[in-house]
């Protein structure tokens, strides 16, 4: 296993829609792999391919927030929310990609989402609270949306030309 650098706003393939997984095989399960172990150490709630620079439909999340709890991975291959409340709910999220800013985002509280497992077995889970706030955001990624699409565009704006100053400013 290994961990992958987490790419940073303004890199492209966030903002590009990922292809789906046609075979589940080794590679596919070493990405998984590896996608948990960077999760894990940065550590973080979800993770999508398109972070660690792979434009490929596969997500981890392990909502698991009280230390003591057993970790609870959970790898969605090809995952699609198939149906969603109307009831919405607020939460403060942040992204991997977006380093040190969170904002309040309105969504659906509650969604079930369709997938592939790592044995290829189409599965659906149905989820509340932050499972289904960090589902939503990870979907979002392949799909090339970020959370600060939701805001206001001088928010996003802001913290978008923030983020491009700073990768100029690394490279020189
Ligand atoms: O670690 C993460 N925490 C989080 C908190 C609130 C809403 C969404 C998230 S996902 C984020 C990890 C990440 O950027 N996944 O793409
Ligand atoms: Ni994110």
């Amino acid at each position: 296993m290994a961990t992958r650098p987490i790419l940073i706003l303004p890199e492209p393939i966030l903002r590009k829609v990922a292809v789906p997984i046609a075979t589940i095989d080794e590679r596919v399960k070493t990405l998984a792999k590896d996608m948990l172990e960077t999760m894990y150490d940065a550590p973080g709630v979800g993770l999508a391919a398109p972070q660690i620079g792979v434009g490929e439909r596969i997500i981890v999340v392990d909502p698991v927030t009280e230390d003591e709890e057993e970790p609870r991975p959970m790898v969605l291959v090809n995952p699609e929310v198939i149906a969603a409340s109307e009831e919405t709910k607020v939460w403060e999220e942040g992204c991997l990609s977006i380093p040190d800013y969170t904002e309040d985002v309105i969504r659906p509280a509650c969604v079930t989402v369709a997938y592939l497992d790592l044995d290829g077995n189409r599965r659906e889970v149905e989820a509340d609270g932050l499972l289904a706030v960090v589902l939503q955001h990870e979907i979002d990624h392949l799909n090339g949306v970020l959370f600060i699409d939701y805001l206001s565009r001088l928010k996003r704006e802001r913290v978008t030309k923030r983020f491009t100053k700073q990768a100029r400013q690394a490279t020189v």
